[in-house]
């Protein structure tokens, strides 16, 4: 029997020889970034042209041009939000996981399972997978903040639901601030297993910065700069299973060494400027921007102002780890 009738045999019975099949490997992917100027512009535009009740939540979404799905990488995404003064975005829940990072304005709240979680500049609020979430700004003025989702994994693996919940508020249950009374200090590891998937709770901005300021003086990553995690306060481990955030300081003219890693990291520019070199070229961000790393791409952090950087970001890491695919490789 000839090769070319045993394949066309196999191709009518819904088979395939292996013989044929050139399994692909990793493509690398081109880094890229966004400019807060042109996101800035859409949101501004966006808020006047959009009302809250039109759309779900009057979000933009970064689009790299370099994938076949409407993302800034494969697993994870970045979007922005705006809320105007007075407006609020109804309650929902979903199995993606999502953070908030406020980026601009202060006054407003994010309910989280019963909780209300007060929304300042650098603060960072959890909405784990299937929390009931809606948005409030109770000030006087739009507040924006940056939205990552690990939608782009979950869509992936078509386990993607959603429901609206029956009022556009959900009903507020418990005390503000006691997820920080219950979790945020040392005890002993909880058994509950719901706790796995993360929990509801901000990170205020003040204890984040004081944590960095603390750190920068004694333990410094020569690929990181100075590193804070922000952990699970209930499992000290990732923030989700999904997705670790982190947020990363560096001091004037800080340069950091060369590595790889397969896990896939997008990051904003919370303050300063300076350089990331990834593969054969660079990004060149300031405040407000917007880039991603892709896995496996060598890179390295340059902070090039004479006052201290800061980049906020979300990894895929724990992902990676879980299923036994972390890879790192220090770079020359
Ligand atoms: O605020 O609940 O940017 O569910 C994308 C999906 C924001 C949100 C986004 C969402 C939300
Ligand atoms: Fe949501």
């Amino acid at each position: 029997m000839k090769l070319t009738e045993l394949d066309s045999e196999l191709e009518k019975n819904q088979l395939a020889g292996f013989w044929k099949t050139r399994v692909p490997l990793h493509a690398s992917e081109a880094p890229y970034l966004w400019k807060w100027e042109e996101l800035l512009d859409g949101l501004m535009k966006a808020s006047e042209t959009i009302g809250i009740e039109q759309a779900e939540r009057r979000a933009i979404q970064l689009v790299s041009p370099h994938l076949p799905i409407k993302s800034p990488s494969h697993t994870l995404q970045f979007s922005f939000s705006i809320v105007n003064p007075g407006e609020v975005a109804r309650a929902h829940r979903h199995n993606m996981a999502a953070i908030r990072f406020v980026v601009q304005g202060k006054g407003a709240y994010t309910a989280v399972d019963g909780e209300k979680f007060p929304m300042a500049e650098g603060d960072l609020i959890l909405t784990p997978n299937w929390t009931w979430h809606d948005h409030h700004n109770e000030s006087e003025d739009p507040i924006i903040w940056l939205d990552g989702l690990d939608g782009p994994l979950i869509r992936s693996l078509n386990v993607l639901f959603f429901e609206e919940y029956e009022k556009p508020e959900q009903p507020v249950t418990r005390e503000t601030g006691e997820s920080l009374s219950r979790l945020g200090f040392a005890r002993a590891p909880k058994k509950d297993e719901t706790h796995l998937r993360g929990v509801p709770f901000r990170y205020a901005w003040q204890d984040t910065y004081k944590a960095l300021k603390t750190m920068s003086d004694s333990e410094r990553d020569p690929y990181d700069g100075t590193l804070l995690r922000y952990i699970n306060p209930a499992t000290g481990g990732f923030t989700y299973p999904t997705m670790s955030c982190e947020i990363q300081l560096f001091k004037a003219r800080e340069k950091t060494r060369i590595h790889r890693h397969t896990s896939t990291a997008l990051y904003h520019v919370f303050k300063g400027r300076g350089r990331t070199a990834v593969g054969e070229g660079h990004l060149e961000w300031k405040k407000g921007d917007s880039f991603v790393v892709p896995l496996w791409q060598p890179h390295s952090h340059e902070n090039l102002s004479d006052e201290e950087a800061l980049l906020f970001s979300i990894n895929d890491r724990p992902v990676m780890e879980a299923l036994q695919l972390y890879r790192e490789e220090a770079g020359n």
